[in-house]
């Protein structure tokens, strides 16, 4: 047991890596324990390997240098062990390794996530941990659109969420909604941020839910998830959508139906030139009339360069 609790408290890199060989050689070898030493054998030829690839590739190629794809790009953030692996495993196609003992996670993995009809990437990290901080991490999460803080709702939700927004703090990360708090700081990148409070898995925990949305009072966009049992998750895709600030646009050939099942994504605000400009140079530079079918218009009125679109428009160029 001890060993164990070295091995759990040990930081990624050699001290990790040393703790379980030791963790692995005090488990007593008999049938009962057949599982769980084969568990942490691959587990530990897992963590040299990846600690052989890191040294080789050094900086250049760093997981944490993830292209961006789809609608947005969302990293999920949080302490060890709140479920962020379970998140984007469940809501995408990817495969994170989730396990009920923390520092599961060392790099980073994107995954897409679809919401209707679009996709919007989600990345889950290693936990953000004062006495190991990866530098790579922080320079993904201030190249994000959103950040999705998790904390663990039965364990210590608060502290969690101070001990996140701390350390990012500390490497001049905000969150947007709380802009005004930092008046004097330049350097500070500021983020949408949405905090989930995960394991929220059915009624017996509401109330735990209502105590922290109490404490915490309405200063923070605050989402109740169970990744687990899926509760909310739907919820969750509809806020992440919101909170990327974009809308999804249909173009139209002249005398042809819409393709509704592929629409191009545009910042919120954004205007007929913009979208023609998605759509096709040719478009952009030789744009003669546009009709629009959808918000504050009536069915296929013509429009300006500079009318505003709104989610949900369908658009006709004609050049
Ligand atoms: N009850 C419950 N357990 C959950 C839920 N989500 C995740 N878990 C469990 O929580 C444990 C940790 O999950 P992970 O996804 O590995 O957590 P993590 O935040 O990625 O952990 P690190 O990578 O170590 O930082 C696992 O045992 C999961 O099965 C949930 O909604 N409800
Ligand atoms: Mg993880």
């Amino acid at each position: 047991m001890e060993a164990e609790k070295r091995y759990r408290a040990a930081r990624p890199g050699a001290e990790k890596i040393a703790a379980l060989e030791e963790f692995l050689s005090a488990i007593p070898k008999h049938k009962g324990t057949d599982r769980l030493r084969a568990d942490l054998r691959r587990k530990l030829s897992q963590m040299k390997s990846e600690a052989q690839a890191r040294k080789k590739t050094g900086r250049q190629d760093s997981a944490f240098r993830i292209g961006r794809e789809g609608a947005g790009q969302v990293v999920v953030v949080g302490a060890a062990n709140v479920g962020k692996s379970a998140l984007v495993a469940t809501l995408t196609n990817a495969a994170p390794e989730v396990a009920d003992y923390p520092y599961t996670t060392w790099t980073a993995t994107p995954g897409m996530m679809p919401v209707g009809n679009i996709q919007i990437q989600l990345i889950d990290t290693p936990p953000l941990d004062r006495e190991y901080v990866e530098p790579e991490l922080l320079d993904l999460i201030r190249r994000s659109d959103l950040i999705l803080l998790v904390v663990d709702l039965q364990t210590y939700p608060i502290q969690q969420l101070e001990d996140t927004i701390a350390i990012l703090q500390e490497h001049r990360i905000a969150p947007l909604h709380r802009q005004d708090r930092y008046p004097e700081q330049p350097l500070m990148t500021f983020k949408p941020l949405l905090v989930l409070a995960n394991k929220n898995d059915d009624e017996n925990t509401d109330e735990d839910f209502e105590v922290l949305q109490e404490l915490l009072g309405d200063e923070w966009p605050l989402l109740p998830i169970s990744t687990t049992t899926g509760r909310n998750l739907e919820r969750l895709k509809q806020a992440v959508f919101e909170r990327l600030e974009i809308i999804r646009v249909y173009a139209k050939p002249p005398g042809r139906e819409p393709d509704l099942s592929a629409p191009f994504v545009l910042e919120k605000g954004s205007t007929v030139t913009d979208f023609a400009e998605n759509v096709h140079r040719d478009f952009f530079e030789k744009l003669k009339t546009a009709r629009v079918w959808g918000h504050g218009v009536y069915d296929g009125q013509m429009v300006s360069r500079d009318h505003v679109l709104h989610d949900g428009d369908v658009v006709e160029l004609r050049i």
